[in-house]
């Protein structure tokens, strides 16, 4: 809306064109709006951002520190989660919440409608805020776990405010508390993530999409406890604290492994496996059927590591790995996991340093966007309905 005034109020200034204007002795053909001297408020309006302008916020929205002000009230946060201690190759995740942020300024809450989801997220009657990053510890990676567990918790277990009966249908589950799309970070952060879950649901699924398994129990030399806490590790450590059921499932997967003891292993702690290539195979609508199968009415956390994406097309992560799906394909599979009781979500292993033009960036906040949509729907939207309505319908 405070784009549309800003449009109409620019529409209101006479323009004219074509004068020819004396300036220093030379005679200059000029556009001129013509206007008396006035207020920037009086002649154009309120400042409003421009998508390269304004202070750094997903979407433009606003920016808080829901952290500290307890007064703050949502019913989904974007919350930063800059760590990037816990990698086994490229460090730089620190930067993922910024790099996500910096991606999603072509976004904005007044131009949120999209064709493929047939709704504006902005529009359920959501109050949606960026609640800033965490400030987590970048020398003490103990800390810095502990850090997000309590950062998380607190968020969690703030207020809802909708009163539009939204929050009722996406906490399916039971229980209303704000939903937390996470910015990473590396994957790390979701061991904290599912610590202050289970508080609240004990043992949840665990949708995973990501070209790595992160259920390996630990690292050749990690012989300290400390050590065993990596973006590779998490799953596995979630599953012996009991944090996670047996009914999560993984999708994108085409890492190497050291053999069948991986697979083996991974069936352990819970997972069931769905490759890249099996998009080919099997196609998106049967591996959208298999995901919504495994995991059921269960309360469940959707964790999208950027790596699940091609390298061709998100360069900017940790450990990249050849051959993966486009962002077309992730994207229509996210949309088919609309309806599903989701409890939280993170997009995580954004790391700019190794970017070409934003391109990981803008891919990530995109994805973002679709998971307001996805928290926000009944179900999946159908694929042409939106595209043309009828003409009685506009
Ligand atoms: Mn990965």
């Amino acid at each position: 809306m405070r784009y549309l005034l800003a449009i109409a109020s620019l529409a209101a200034f006479r323009l004219t064109n074509g004068h020819t204007h004396a300036h220093d002795g030379v005679q200059l053909p000029l556009t001129e709006i013509e206007a008396a001297p006035q207020t920037w408020l009086e002649k154009y309006g309120q400042q409003i951002d421009q998508p390269f302008s304004g202070p750094l916020a997903f979407s433009h929205l606003p920016y808080t520190r829901c952290l500290e002000d307890e007064n703050v009230l949502f019913d989904i946060a974007i919350l930063g989660i800059p760590f990037d201690t816990g990698v086994s190759y490229r460090p730089g995740a620190r930067f993922g919440p910024y790099a996500i942020r910096s991606g999603s300024r072509r976004q904005r809450e007044e131009r949120g409608y999209t064709m493929s989801w047939g709704n504006n997220p902005y529009d359920h009657g959501a109050k949606i805020v960026d609640c800033g990053d965490i400030p987590v510890n970048p020398f003490d990676n103990a800390l810095a776990v502990d850090q997000m567990e309590v950062a998380y918790s607190t968020l969690l277990s703030r207020p809802t405010i909708s009163k539009s009966g939204l929050n009722q249908r996406m906490a399916k589950g039971g229980i209303d508390h704000p939903r937390i799309v996470s910015l990473g970070g590396d994957h790390t952060i979701v061991l904290p993530i599912l610590r202050s879950l289970y508080k609240k649901y004990g043992a949840i699924s665990v949708i995973h999409l990501d070209a790595h398994l992160d259920t390996w129990p630990g690292y050749a030399g990690g012989i300290t406890d400390q050590s065993k806490v990596t973006h590779g590790t998490f799953f596995y450590l979630a599953q012996q604290e009991g944090l996670i059921s047996n009914t999560s499932i993984h999708a994108g997967i085409r890492c190497k492994l050291a053999g069948v003891v991986d697979l083996e292993n991974d069936e352990a702690v819970g997972f069931q496996l769905i490759t890249t290539d099996d998009i080919d195979d099997l196609g998106i609508k049967e591996i959208i059927r298999r995901i919504r199968e495994r995991v059921g009415s269960s309360p469940v956390y959707l964790s999208v590591d950027i790596d699940v994406l091609d390298p061709g097309l998100a360069p900017a992560t940790g450990t990249p790995e050849a051959g993966g799906w486009t962002t077309r394909e992730l994207k229509r599979i996210i949309r088919g996991l609309a309806g599903l009781n989701f409890v939280g979500a993170d997009l995580v292993e954004v790391s700019p340093a190794y970017d070409n033009a934003e391109v990981t960036g803008i891919a990530a906040a995109d994805l973002v966007h679709d998971f307001l949509s996805m928290f926000l729907s009944d179900q999946p939207p159908s694929t042409r309905a939106q595209r043309a309505p009828a003409k009685d319908e506009l």
